[in-house]
């Protein structure tokens, strides 16, 4: 299973993705996990990243690319992945698209979460209180929602073209939505079975 999941700000895709990656036994790739884990031990890449972070800003991709270019080619993303995160740029898609190429496999399919906007803040603002991530304040929040908006929502026609795409709604319980991801993934994978079919 190789499978991206996306959404904005708040919608669930760290808590959703280490339920998924267990189910389908893959690892779960968070770009935001890795950036942070470098921050804290003040790392080259952490100390590179942790400006545009703290602004509620995208790292830039030919870092961002490296990252993950060089966590992929570790041994357990051999069977499957779930990038979390990732690609969040159109030159992000075109360089896991040449990643791939180079191992000669597709993607499964893209998984959008998504929640509205007042709900993402609030889940954010919560999250702060427990926390304390330095890009959860409120203004930093609204950036983060606006640079999505910009930059990342749009990549989801892309992978609509390429028949990838399941939109599913964040809202509800943890369990909730993790069932909603699965019952779509399974969808996605019977319509593939059918069209294949002779
Ligand atoms: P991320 O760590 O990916 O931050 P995020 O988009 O806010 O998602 P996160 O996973 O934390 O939140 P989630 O929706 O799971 O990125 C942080 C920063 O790193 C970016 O702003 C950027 O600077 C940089 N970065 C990362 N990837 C990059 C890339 N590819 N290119 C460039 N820069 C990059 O969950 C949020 C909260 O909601 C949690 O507290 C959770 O408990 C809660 N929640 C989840 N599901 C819920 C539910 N059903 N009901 C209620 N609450 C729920």
């Amino acid at each position: 299973m190789r499978l991206l999941l996306m959404g904005p700000p708040g919608a669930g895709k760290g808590t959703q993705a280490a339920v998924i990656a267990e189910r389908f036994a893959v690892p779960a790739i968070s770009t935001g996990d890795i950036f942070r884990a470098n921050v804290t031990q003040q790392t080259a890449l952490g100390v590179a990243a942790q400006t545009y972070m703290d602004a509620g800003e995208y790292v830039p991709d030919e870092i961002t690319n490296a990252m993950v270019a060089a966590r992929l080619a570790e041994r357990d993303c051999a069977g499957g992945f779930l990038l979390d995160g990732y690609p969040r740029t159109p030159q992000q898609v075109v360089e896991l698209d040449s990643l791939l190429e180079l191992t000669g496999v597709g993607l499964d399919a893209v998984v959008l979460l998504d929640a509205d906007p007042d709900e993402l803040v609030s889940r954010l603002l919560a999250r702060s209180e427990e926390q304390g991530r330095a890009d959860d304040t409120e203004s930093v929040i609204r950036r983060r929602l606006e640079v999505y908006a910009a930059e990342t929502g749009p990549l989801a026609d892309s992978y609509a073209e390429r028949d990838l795409l399941s939109r599913v709604d964040g809202l509800g319980t943890v369990d909730e939505v993790t069932e909603r991801i699965l019952a779509a993934l399974t969808s996605m994978s019977s319509q593939r079975t059918a069209t294949s079919a002779p």
